[in-house]
C-alpha cells in the first residue's frame, strides 16, 4: 500500500486530498498542529482512516521524525499561513511558515529518503502584477504581499532542491480554487455566507474592500486531483493549474444573491478594512501544460461553484435557525 504523508490535513486542500487518495487506496498521513481547542471540522468524517500524527512546519525534528517513522512514498506540503491579508499583519511569521517550512520539509525528505516525491502549494500569487496575460509557467514573478514574497521562495527551494539534489520536486502553481470547506475570511465563502445569512434573515449587510479585482476561480476537488496527477509523472516540473477564465468580485457577489434572489446592491457595503496595501487585479491562468503532460481540466463551471457555495452556506446556516 502506497503512503502519503499530506501537511495541511486539516486545511481546505488538505482535507479534499487526503479524501481522494484514501479512494486511490493509499495510506494517508496528515500533519496536525497541537492547540488547546481541536479544529479538525473538515476531516471529521475520514479521521478514523487517517493517522494524524503531531508536528508543526517551524520545527524540522517533528519533520524528520514523521517521515523516518511512516517512510511515506509521497509528501504534500499544503501547510501554510495561507491568508494574504494576515501576511502584511504577521510578514514575519508568514515568511517562516510559508517560506523557510518548504526547505524544513525538502531537507527532512533528503536527510531521510531522497527518493520521495514532493509537491510543494505554488501559487497563482506569485505573479502579482502580471507581467502576461494569461499566465503561464514561464511567465515572471511580480509578488505584491508578503505571503505571494513567501511563495515565490517555496517555489525557487522546490526547484534548487531539484536541481541539486535530483529530489523528484514538483511546484503546482495553482490559481485561487474554492469549495463549501473555505475559510470564512477569503472572499468567496465571506460572500456565500453571507448571501446565505442574509436570505435566512441572520445578517442584513455584507462588507467587503475591491469589488473590481479579477480571479480565475476552479473547484477545489479538481485541483487536489491534478496534485496527485504531477506526483505520478516520471519526472518533477512545474505546473499551472486553472480554468482559463477570469470574474471580478463583483461577479461573484452579484451571481450568489441572483442565486438567493436578491439584489447584492443593497446589502454590499465597501469597507476600507478590506482593502489591500497592494492588490493583485488580475489573475487567469493557462494550463496548456497540464491538460497536455497530465491530462487534466477541471469539471465544474464558475457558475456552478457559486451555486455550490451558496447552497451549501443555506442548507448548513438553515440547520441552525
Ligand atoms: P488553508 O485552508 O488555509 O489550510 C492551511 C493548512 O496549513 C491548515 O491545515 C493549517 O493548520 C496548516 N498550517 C498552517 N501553519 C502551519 C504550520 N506552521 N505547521 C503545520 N501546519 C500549518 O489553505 P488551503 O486553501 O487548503 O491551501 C493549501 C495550500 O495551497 C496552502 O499552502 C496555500 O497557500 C496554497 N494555495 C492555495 C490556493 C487556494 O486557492 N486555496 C491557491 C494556491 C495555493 P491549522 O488548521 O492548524 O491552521
Ligand atoms: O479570497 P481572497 O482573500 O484570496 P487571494 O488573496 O486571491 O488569495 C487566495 O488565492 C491565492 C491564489 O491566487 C492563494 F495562494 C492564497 O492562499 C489564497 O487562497 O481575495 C480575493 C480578492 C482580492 O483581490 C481581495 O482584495 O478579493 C478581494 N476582496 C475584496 N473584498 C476581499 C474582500 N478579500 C477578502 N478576503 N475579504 C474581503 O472582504
Amino acid at each position: 500500500m502506497n503512503c502519503a504523508f499530506i501537511t495541511g490535513i486539516t486545511g481546505q486542500d488538505g482535507s479534499y486530498l487526503a479524501e481522494f487518495l484514501l479512494d486511490q487506496g493509499y495510506e494517508v498521513v496528515g500533519m496536525v498542529r497541537r492547540s488547546s481547542t481541536v479544529n479538525f471540522e473538515r476531516i471529521n468524517h475520514i479521521q478514523d482512516r487517517v493517522t494524524l500524527v503531531s508536528g508543526d512546519l517551524l520545527d524540522e525534528v517533528s519533520l524528520i521524525s514523521i517521515l523516518r517513522e511512516y517512510r511515506p512514498q509521497e509528501v504534500y506540503n499544503l501547510a501554510a499561513q495561507s491568508f494574504v491579508q494576515t501576511s502584511w499583519v504577521q510578514p514575519v511569521f508568514t515568511g517562516e511558515v510559508t517560506a523557510l517550512g518548504v526547505t524544513r520539509l525538502l531537507d527532512a525528505i533528503r536527510t531521510v529518503d531522497p527518493t520521495i516525491r514532493f509537491y510543494q502549494a505554488s501559487s497563482s500569487e506569485m505573479f502579482g502584477k502580471v507581467l502576461e496575460v494569461p499566465q503561464t509557467e514561464t511567465t515572471p514573478f511580480y509578488p505584491r504581499s508578503p505571503y505571494g514574497v513567501a511563495k515565490v521562495y517555496g517555489h525557487w527551494i522546490t526547484v534548487n532542491y531539484r536541481e541539486s539534489y535530483g529530489l523528484h520536486a514538483t511546484s503546482g502553481i495553482l490559481f485561487n480554487h474554492e469549495s463549501p470547506r473555505r475559510g470564512f475570511e477569503f472572499v468567496t465563502r465571506k460572500i456565500s455566507s453571507h448571501a446565505a445569512r442574509i436570505k435566512l434573515g441572520l445578517a442584513h449587510e455584507l462588507r467587503l474592500g475591491n469589488l473590481e479585482s479579477r480571479r480565475d476561480w476552479g473547484y477545489a476537488p479538481d485541483y487536489v486531483r491534478a496534485m496527485w496527477l504531477m506526483l505520478q509523472q516520471e519526472a518533477p516540473g512545474d505546473y499551472v493549474v486553472a480554468t482559463g477564465e477570469t470574474h471580478s468580485v463583483r461577479d461573484f457577489v452579484e451571481l450568489a444573491f441572483d442565486h438567493v434572489g436578491l439584489d447584492y446592491r443593497q446589502f454590499v457595503v465597501q469597507d476600507e478594512r478590506f482593502m489591500r496595501p497592494a492588490e493583485v487585479d488580475l489573475l487567469v491562468g493557462d494550463c496548456r501544460k497540464a491538460r497536455d503532460a497530465l491530462g487534466w481540466q477541471p469539471e465544474v463551471t464558475f457558475e456552478e461553484l457559486v451555486r455550490r457555495m451558496v447552497d451549501a452556506d443555506l442548507r448548513g446556516f438553515g440547520e441552525r435557525v
